[in-house]
C-alpha cells in the first residue's frame, strides 16, 4: 500500500502509526503541498494529504484510510465494535481532526510551515492567540477525560489515542509543551502514546528533517 504525504502532517502521521500498530506495511510516497502528481491527485482530488493507493483502489482522508485498513485487517482491533465505544472513538478522532487541528494548525502553519517552507511571513499574532486563548480549554478537556488506564476508550489502544496524540508531535516540533502543572495527566498520556514505536520512528525522522531544514 502506498501512503502519499509527509509524516509532518498530523493526519499522515495518524495513518502511518495506525498502519504500524495493525502490522500493515505501507510505503510513504512524499507528496508535499501543491503537489500536482496525477497519481496523487487521482487519490486525493483536492490535493490534501494523506491519500492511499492499494492496487486499483485509491482514497483520501485519514479517517477514510484508517476505516479501510480496519476493514481489511480487523485484528488487532483499533476501532471498537461495541456501539458506545465505537461512537466515542469516532468522537475523539473528530475532536483531533477538526477542533484540535483548527487550533494547532494556526501555530504550526504560522511559526513553521509558512516561514520555512513557503517563504511567507507567518502571522505570529494568530499563532499566539491560538496558543494562549484557544488551546488551554481544549487541553483542559483532555485532562478531564483521560482515564486512569492511560487510554481514551476501552482501556486499551484505539484509533482515539492515535488520532488525539498525533497533533501533539506537531506542537512539540514548535516547542509548545503541555504544562505539567495544569495538565499532568495529559502530559503523561501524550508522552506514553508518542513513545510507542509506531509513532517514535516517524517523529525521529521528522525531527532530523526539520533540523536539516532549519540549518
Ligand atoms: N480531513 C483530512 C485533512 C487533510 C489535510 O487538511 N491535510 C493538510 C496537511 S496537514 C493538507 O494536505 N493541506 C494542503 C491543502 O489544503 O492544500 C484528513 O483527515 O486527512
Amino acid at each position: 500500500m502506498i501512503v502519499y504525504g509527509s509524516s509532518i502532517s498530523p493526519f499522515v502521521r495518524k495513518v502511518l502509526a495506525f498502519a504500524a500498530e495493525k502490522g500493515i506495511e505501507v510505503e510513504l510516497k512524499p507528496s508535499g503541498l501543491g503537489n500536482k502528481d496525477p497519481e496523487f491527485i487521482e487519490a486525493s482530488p483536492f490535493g490534501k494529504m494523506p491519500a492511499l493507493r492499494d492496487g486499483d483502489f485509491a482514497i483520501s482522508d485519514s479517517s477514510a484510510i484508517v476505516t479501510y485498513m480496519e476493514a481489511l485487517k480487523p485484528e488487532p482491533n483499533l476501532i471498537p465494535t461495541e456501539a458506545r465505544a465505537r461512537a466515542r472513538t469516532i468522537w475523539y478522532d473528530e475532536y483531533a481532526d477538526t477542533i484540535l487541528f483548527a487550533c494547532g494548525g494556526k501555530m504550526f502553519f504560522n511559526r513553521l510551515v509558512a516561514p520555512r517552507f513557503l517563504g511567507l511571513p507567518g502571522d505570529e499574532a494568530v499563532a499566539a492567540k491560538a496558543e494562549c486563548e484557544e488551546l488551554p480549554p481544549l487541553l483542559d478537556y483532555l485532562e478531564r477525560v483521560i482515564p486512569d488506564s492511560g487510554y481514551l476508550v476501552e482501556d486499551r489502544l484505539t484509533l482515539a489515542d492515535i488520532a488525539v496524540a498525533s497533533p501533539f508531535a506537531n506542537l512539540a516540533h514548535i516547542n509548545v509543551a503541555v504544562d505539567p502543572a495544569r495538565h499532568p495527566r495529559l502530559k503523561a498520556y501524550v508522552e506514553a502514546i508518542l513513545a510507542r514505536p509506531s509513532f517514535a520512528a516517524w517523529i525521529a525522522r521528522e525531527t532530523a528533517f526539520l533540523e536539516r531544514s532549519a540549518a
